[in-house]
């Protein structure tokens, strides 16, 4: 089975740092899967990632990489597909990554409208440096920084995403790894600002912590906990209770960034013809 999707690694940089148990393998081959089932060409797609667990993704990864500095691939990813607005650009971020000190280039990159793939690796909590709380962690839950529990509120960040004008928004979970699959796959086609969030697991960190389990716990309640927007649709309130729901939340069309931007340019080089 991984020969069908061999080419997208660098197989010599394997075997990977992540600990035993860990979902983050699982969310990066369904982008893999999502990039060849969209036929796009390896050598003019861009990979950018932040720092964290998540984030070391890139440098498995066998596409042009940017493996950048805390909180800001998005910034980076904003530089890429302005420079070169043919290039198709993904994010690969965690949670601390994204929602916290890169919370800015996030609302902001949605706003643009910027044709970017961005996908959350959503392990609600700081894996790579020991366990800290981050601005996905639920409340009540126990982080290093959180030791009697977290007393803040999550971001909705799917419902951030729409707010602050992604285009399109979708959720997926480690356990239904066909979904968040074919949500990638869907984002991908969607010209402009296209944001996933998929959740992880972390037995490590946040599992320990919070007493979830074994990693295969931690998927179990994911697959117990998670229901699709479309089956939710036909539920009754009260069978909808306590469910994440997953699949596309949000699917409209907007100006994109780099088309306006290359709009702009064209007009100020046929003014200075015509001059
Ligand atoms: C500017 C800066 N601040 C802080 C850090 C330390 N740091 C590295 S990774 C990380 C958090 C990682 O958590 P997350 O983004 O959720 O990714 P995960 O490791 O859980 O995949 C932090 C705070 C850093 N490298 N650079
Ligand atoms: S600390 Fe958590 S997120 Fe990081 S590699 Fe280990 S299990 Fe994965």
């Amino acid at each position: 089975m991984f020969a069908e999707i061999e080419q997208y690694f660098r197989t010599n940089r394997l075997p990977h740092i992540w600990c035993p148990g860990c979902s983050n393998g699982i969310i990066v081959k369904s982008i893999v899967e999502a990039i060849q089932k969209a036929g796009l060409d390896q050598d003019k797609t861009v990979i950018v990632s932040g720092i964290g667990c998540s984030s070391r993704a890139t440098g498995y990864l066998n596409f042009d990489t940017l493996h950048t500095t805390h909180g800001r691939a998005i910034a980076f990813a904003t530089g890429v597909k302005v420079a070169n607005p043919e290039l198709n650009v993904f994010v690969i971020t965690g949670d601390g990554d994204c929602t916290s000190i890169g919370g800015n280039h996030f609302i902001h990159a949605a706003r643009r409208n910027i044709d970017l793939n961005v996908i959350l690796f959503n392990n609600n909590i700081y894996g790579m440096t020991g366990g800290q709380y981050s601005p996905m962690s639920p409340t009540g839950a126990k982080g290093t920084t959180a030791p009697y529990g977290n007393i803040e509120r999550p971001f909705d960040i799917c419902n951030l995403a729409i707010g602050a004008g992604a285009t399109y928004v979708a959720r997926g979970n480690s356990f239904h790894t066909h979904q968040l699959t074919d949500i990638i796959h869907a984002g991908i086609a969607n010209k402009g600002f296209s944001f996933v969030e998929a959740l992880a697991a972390c037995p490590i960190y946040y599992g320990r912590k919070n007493k979830q389990g074994s990693a295969a716990d931690m998927l179990k309640w994911q697959k117990d906990h998670c229901l699709s927007k479309e089956a939710a649709d036909r539920l009754p309130l009260e069978k909808k209770e306590g469910k994440i729901l997953t699949g596309v939340l949000h699917n409209v069309s907007a100006p994109e960034y780099t088309e306006q931007y290359d709009k702009i340019i064209s007009r100020f080089k046929e003014a200075n013809s015509n001059a």
